[in-house]
């Protein structure tokens, strides 16, 4: 569909759009099936910093370059195993590292919408990305499955735990211990996504989903998604939502009379303040 992406900035594995409140972020690596390497992960980190800063930004879709050239697509692969050295996923600096789990993180707590739009295979540490967005649209042709104990790697964290929030205990082992891939009906049958769509409609049904997103109030979104971060995530999830609190406390004229007294060097006045029931 044309909708006017504008690209933000040039980039060697992703490649990174905005329009009308919307940012876009693809992971292009056809040839690798989307697979990430340090510096993928290094690129999509900077993408969302940058959209975490735009005040305009209220929404960001995540997503495959696809479709490749024998037609098949690919959210995402996972971990680059042609560059997995002993320690983790090895750059051009030599350094091996797992800096995904830095990216997890982040998507989990941008104060922002972020929706993965799966369209072919999410599989290993690329089904984790897709699992950690806060909503899933998925193509009629998207692949999900977890790889880890047949490719020798697991992923302990949000990939194991927050799984098994989203599709229950009985599943999340499922999905690991045997490393099967699931369809999109299959997905959806599990909660595993919220909705799934003909390929060729998935970035519109994306973008009418933000758009519906980008009509609501940003301060309510903001602490909503904190609130349901803050019963997975313990004393981070906490300080997310408590932050959000103190946000919501700046703003009042009470809050402000605190600092203001402090500059003009007198007490502060809350006198006019009630103590609510
Ligand atoms: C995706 C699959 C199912 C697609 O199959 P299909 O369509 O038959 O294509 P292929 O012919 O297999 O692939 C096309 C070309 O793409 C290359 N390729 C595909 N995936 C990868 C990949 N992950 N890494 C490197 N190359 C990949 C193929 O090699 C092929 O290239 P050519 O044409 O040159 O031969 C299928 O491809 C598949 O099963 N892929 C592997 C999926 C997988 O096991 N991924 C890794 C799982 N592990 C992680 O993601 C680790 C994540 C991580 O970093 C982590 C995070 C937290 C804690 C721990 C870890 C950890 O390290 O474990």
């Amino acid at each position: 569909m044309n909708f006017n992406w504008e690209k933000v900035k040039e980039y060697q594995d992703i490649l990174y759009f905005k329009q009308g409140g919307i940012a876009k972020i693809v992971i292009n690596r056809p040839h690798k099936r989307n697979a990430f390497r340090p510096q993928t992960v290094f690129e999509l980190y900077d993408a969302f910093c940058d959209a975490r800063e735009d005040q305009k930004i209220g929404v960001i879709l995540l997503t495959g370059a696809g479709p490749h050239t024998d037609g098949k697509y690919a959210f995402c692969s996972g971990g680059d195993q042609s560059v997995r050295g002993k320690a983790g996923y090895v750059g051009n600096d030599g350094v091996p590292r797992l800096n995904v789990l830095d990216l997890q993180r982040l998507i989990r707590t941008i104060p922002k919408v972020v929706i993965a739009l799966v369209a072919g295979y999410a599989i290993g540490g690329g089904h984790v990305l897709h699992l950690i967005c806060d909503l899933s649209i998925a193509a009629d042709n998207a692949v999900f499955g977890q790889t880890g104990p047949k490719v020798g790697s697991f992923d302990g964290g949000f990939g194991a735990s927050y799984l098994a929030r989203v599709v229950g205990q009985k599943k999340a082992r499922e999905i690991w211990f045997l490393c099967r891939q699931y369809n999109a009906l299959e997905a959806l049958d599990m909660g595993l996504v919220n909705k799934v769509v003909p390929v060729e409609q998935l970035e519109a049904e994306g973008i009418d989903w933000a758009k519906e997103i980008l009509a609501k109030s940003p301060i309510a979104i903001r602490c909503l998604k904190s609130a349901f971060n803050a019963d997975c995530d313990g004393q981070a999830g906490l300080q997310e939502l408590a932050g959000n609190a103190t946000l919501l406390y700046y703003l009042t004229e009470e809050g402000a009379e605190g600092k203001q007294a402090f500059l003009e060097k007198r007490p502060p006045n809350f006198d006019e303040y009630p103590w609510l029931p």
